[in-house]
C-alpha cells in the first residue's frame, strides 16, 4: 500500500513530478531509528566511505549530516540515548568530506556545514599525508569528528528526513 497521497503534478518547468504528503503515522524503514522526524541505520558492515556513500543512496538516504546540535549531542552521547545505543567505541563514517576542495567540508547530502557545530577531535582535522578527505566520528573520543582517507572501511551511518512532518517532493516518482 503506497504511503503517499498524491495530490498532483507541479507544473513545468520543475521537472518534480508531484508532490506528496505522508498520511498515517510514520515509522522509519525496519531497522532504522527514529529521531525527531530523521530515520538513522547504523551499520554493522564495513564500507569504504565512497561504498557507504553509494550505498546509504541506494536506501534513498545520505550518509548522515549534522544539522543541528541535537544530532551532534545524540551522535556524541555515548550513554545509551537511544539513536546511539550501538555508537559507543566505534568508528562510523557521516557524510563530512572535503573532497572538492581541500579544507573545505561539506556534507554529502547538500546540507549547509555549518561551522559553529564543528566537532573535531583535537588536532583534526589534519589532511594526515595529505590523504585524508571523508569524515567520521569516533565514539570513543565522545563523537568528536576524525579525516581520514576516505578508502578506509568503517561502520557508517546514514540518514533521512521523514515524511511525517513535511512536504515531500520526490522527482520523476510517477515515472
Ligand atoms: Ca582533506
Ligand atoms: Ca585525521
Amino acid at each position: 500500500m503506497s504511503k503517499y497521497l498524491i495530490l498532483g503534478r507541479v507544473s513545468p518547468p520543475s521537472n518534480i513530478s508531484f508532490l506528496c504528503f505522508h498520511l498515517a503515522h510514520s515509522q522509519c524503514r525496519q531497522g532504522w531509528r527514529e529521531y525527531e522526524s530523521k530515520c538513522y541505520f547504523f551499520s554493522t558492515d564495513t564500507k569504504s566511505w565512497p561504498e557507504a556513500n553509494a550505498h546509504c543512496m541506494e536506501q534513498n538516504s545520505h550518509l548522515m549530516s549534522i544539522q543541528d546540535i541535537h544530532e551532534r549531542v545524540r551522535s556524541s552521547n555515548p550513554d545509551g540515548t537511544r539513536i546511539c545505543l550501538r555508537f559507543t567505541f566505534k568508528i562510523f563514517w557521516i557524510g563530512l568530506n572535503d573532497l572538492i576542495v581541500e579544507g573545505i567540508w561539506e556534507w554529502s547530502d547538500g546540507k549547509p556545514f555549518i561551522e559553529y557545530l564543528s566537532f573535531w577531535m583535537s588536532g583534526q582535522p589534519d589532511n594526515w599525508n595529505n590523504t585524508e578527505d571523508c569524515g567520521q566520528v569516533v565514539g570513543y573520543n565522545f563523537g568528536h569528528w576524525n579525516d581520514e582517507n576516505c578508502a578506509a572501511k568503517r561502520k557508517y551511518i546514514c540518514k533521512y528526513i521523514n515524511c511525517k512532518e513535511i512536504w515531500k517532493l520526490q522527482p520523476g516518482a510517477l515515472k
